[in-house]
């Protein structure tokens, strides 16, 4: 599923539901299923927005994530209060995810039991508990960085994910979500240890848990595209899944150069979660730029200020056509093609540029297809298909495009099939 965020009381109404439509297949709301919204008052559910953006998906005939249960932000006025750990863990906590996953009923793909759990400070070797503790936010502390102890083990997430496993359909996949994961670093070796953790001691089986790399970075910080694929195929060994919840890049300035690095390193994510066995939901956090929580300048979503498209937009129509085709990954990357992997990772099913001519026995991530008002065919042979790639700086691909289309060129990193 390629997904966005969506809340009832955002604008553009006529092009959301254009976007939604057509291009993305997959929904999850910005902020209508978080605490504040769901639980004004203790022991009270209220899931009118959550409901509102589930009911907004089926109307497009797109599927909807939950995002999510606990989170030490965007709480409601009541908490954290002066709450006792153990009323918390055995009761607060349990019956809110209780009553958000129960009442969104069974067509949920996947859950964000926990949000952002672990810390910014963390270093290899790590326990889980000192992975958590290192984030110094409630309930660890009885507020954010307030440096007094409240819950003083993992007890917290292990009673959100054993209530989620009890009331959550058995489809619905269980995820500790959080952002800078991804590489081969500190904070990535901690999100692996807790959800060891949540496997060993709230005893939920690996397969129904799943790790979401939200993956708000900016084209200047982007790890490598072989980094997700390891980190991508080690979850597979487990038997869990890794899902792409909130992708978007923030660019220093919107230049055409930009914005091709950024379609760019679009397409290495993309490519990292379709040839993966186990990731089945790519979600870019905002429509278009103008709705952005990063603000316009920054210029990290798919498509424009004015809702037009972007070149990472129409990067991932045209990977998305290569993979349907049954082609393998690209090797180049939005870091070079030194960063290109000869061969698949120890443990992976999915390899880097392996090979293959015949087509992925499964289609993990699935859309509508290319960029609103267009429609495409699949590339064939040597040719590109309209919007497809056709030529560029390091460009290995097809150079010749689909009758009646021309290849343009758009920058000396990308000419287009227009
Ligand atoms: O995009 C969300 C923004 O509208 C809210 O004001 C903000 C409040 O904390 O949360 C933003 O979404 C966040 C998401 O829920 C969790 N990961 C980071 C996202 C961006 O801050």
């Amino acid at each position: 599923m390629l997904g966005s965020t969506y809340d009832t009381y955002d604008s553009n109404a006529s092009f959301l539901s254009n976007v939604f439509s057509t291009y993305f297949n997959h929904v999850v709301a910005e902020n209508g299923c978080k605490w504040d919204a769901t639980e004004p008052s203790r022991g009270t559910s209220d899931l009118t927005e959550c409901k509102a953006v589930q009911s907004f998906a089926s109307s497009n005939g797109a599927s909807f994530r939950g995002h999510n249960t606990f989170w030490h932000s965007q709480t409601p006025s009541w908490l954290p209060g002066s709450i006792s750990a153990s009323d918390l863990v055995n009761n607060v906590i349990p019956q809110h995810v209780q009553q958000e996953i129960q009442g969104m009923g069974s067509s949920v793909t996947s859950w964000d039991v926990v949000n952002e759990v672990v810390g910014d400070g963390v270093s290899n070797g790590m326990s889980a508990l000192q992975c958590v503790q290192n984030k110094k936010a409630w309930p660890t502390q009885t507020s954010d960085n307030s440096n007094t102890a409240l819950v003083a083990d993992l007890s917290f997430i292990h009673a959100a994910f054993s209530t989620a496993l009890k009331y959550a359909d058995s489809n619905t996949r269980l995820a500790i979500n959080d952002y800078n994961t991804g590489a081969q670093d500190a904070k990535t070796a901690c999100i692996f240890a807790v959800l060891a953790d949540i496997n060993a001691n709230a005893g939920i089986p690996y397969n129904r848990l799943a790790v979401g790399f939200q993956s708000h970075i900016s084209s200047t910080n982007f790890a490598s595209k072989a980094a997700l694929v390891a980190n991508f195929a080690k979850l597979a060994s487990l038997g869990a899944d890794a899902l792409i919840t909130e992708l978007d890049i923030a660019l220093p300035s919107a230049t055409s150069g930009n914005e091709r690095l950024q379609a760019a390193i679009w397409g290495d994510y993309l490519d990292a979660c379709l040839y993966a066995s186990n990731c089945h939901e790519f979600i870019n956090w905002d429509p278009r730029d103008d709705m952005s929580w990063l603000g316009t300048n920054e210029a990290g979503t798919l498509f424009d200020s004015n809702g037009n498209p972007k070149p990472a937009a129409y990067e991932v129509a045209a990977r998305l056509q290569r993979y349907a085709a049954g082609e393998p990954m690209l090797c180049a990357t939005a870091l070079g093609t030194g960063q290109c992997m000869a061969s698949a990772p120890a443990g992976s099913s999915t390899g880097g540029s392996a090979p293959s001519s015949s087509a992925p026995s499964s289609t993990p991530v699935s859309t509508s297809s290319a960029p609103p008002t267009t429609t495409t065919t699949p590339s064939t042979g040597g040719t590109a298909a309209h919007w497809g790639q056709c030529g560029g700086q390091g460009w290995t691909g097809p150079t010749v495009c689909a009758a009646p289309y021309t290849c343009q060129v758009s920058n000396p990193y990308y000419s287009q099939c227009l």
